[in-house]
């Protein structure tokens, strides 16, 4: 299997995370690419390459421009006003009650306030070189698509920073661009045909459900933690099915805590049911392994042999399959995991 990559990522780097009301390692951290990297490359059924230049363009056709804008520059904006910091990070949000009943607000001029305006949490610094490698996970996931255009059954993105938080204007999440959605997006407007987004990251793609919620060309299906106990909170309960002509075209299955591999494989059966019913020309998978058992922020149980069986489900429906890379935080198993899950998409046995 064909495995897109980019050394680009290691710039983003942030030095901690404020969550639960203190400051943290970050567990969105470069080693994880790595460790994915040197998992696939120790095996030769996998060939690494490097994705080709995209641009922005693609991009601006799911996110505001105003948000590529934003995080192309925030880094240096705010070492002018306040650096030098290593990483950067809003202090407060531009909420909608702030001005209710008055109004729409229209994006402020301080970079204080333009954190806030197109940030919607606290755990994803930028630094350094944020947009550079946020800008190369859209390259790669665009380059794993051109790789399936060309005849290949699957290919794999290695993307980092992942994407599927990201909404049309915010970030946030560990996420800056939404690289599902942008190859989604991309297929769907050059090949006129529909497309299926299925979603297994133990966090619900609250990002990928808003850019497509009133959409009916792209459908996304998506297997999370239940929201009423695990983030991203506000989004991924099963009443949630899309809206105007996209009603219909979204499908969340809320997962209860401590499901296992037999527990959670009918749930991607009837996932998959869903996919070709849509009857999708290609399918987007974001492939987050932090369902695995002994992931540090998650509360689900899948092993290893568990990811191959899915893997497998996952190509037996046949579709041509773009798997790109998002959560996944138990970095002793991420490689292995990663290779259980992708050998099992390719029909080859695991773990030898
Ligand atoms: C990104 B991906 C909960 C804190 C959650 C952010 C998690 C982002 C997950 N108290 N922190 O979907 O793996
Ligand atoms: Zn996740």
């Amino acid at each position: 299997m064909r495995v897109l990559y980019s050394l680009h990522h290691n710039l983003h780097h942030p030095q901690r995370e404020f969550e639960a009301s203190g400051f943290q390692e970050p567990f969105e951290h470069p080693g994880r690419a790595e460790i994915i990297r040197q998992a696939l490359a120790a095996d030769e059924r996998f060939e690494l390459a490097a994705p080709d230049e995209w641009g922005t363009d693609p991009i601006a056709q799911v996110h505001d421009p105003g948000l590529i804008a934003f995080l192309e520059s925030a880094w240096s904006e705010f070492q002018a006003v306040h650096g030098p910091t290593h990483d950067v990070v809003p202090d407060m949000f531009a909420m909608a009650g702030l001005r209710e009943s008055m109004g729409p607000a229209s994006e402020p001029a301080s970079i204080d306030a333009r954190l806030g305006w197109w940030a919607f949490e606290t755990t994803t610094p930028i630094t350094h070189g944020t947009y550079e490698a946020a800008r190369s996970a859209v390259n790669v996931a665009l380059s794993t698509w051109a790789t399936v255009e060309s005849g290949e059954p699957i290919a794999y993105g290695l993307c980092r920073p992942p994407g599927h938080h990201a909404t049309r204007s915010l970030y946030g999440g560990y996420c800056f661009f939404n690289n599902a959605a942008v190859v989604a997006h991309r297929i769907a407007s050059t090949t006129g045909s529909k497309v299926a987004i299925l979603d297994v990251d133990y966090h619900h793609g609250n990002g990928t459900q808003q850019i497509f919620y009133e959409r009916d060309d792209v459908l996304v299906v998506s297997l999370h933690a239940d929201p009423s106990r695990a983030y991203p909170y506000f989004t991924g309960h099963a009443d949630e099915t899309g809206a105007g002509r996209g009603l219909g075209a979204n499908l969340n299955l809320p997962l209860p805590a401590g499901l296992d591999d037999d527990g959670y494989l009918p749930m991607l059966e009837s996932a998959l049911e869903s996919v070709m019913g849509f009857g999708p020309a290609a399918l987007v998978v974001s492939l987050g392994l932090d369902t695995f058992g002994g992931d540090p922020i998650s509360d689900l149980a899948l092993s290893a042999d568990g990811f191959a069986r899915c893997g497998a489900a996952i190509r037996s429906v046949g579709l041509p399959t773009v798997v790109v890379q998002e959560g996944g935080y138990a970095d002793e198993q991420l490689g292995e995991n990663a290779r259980a899950w992708l050998l099992g998409a390719s029909s080859q046995p695991w773990p030898s």
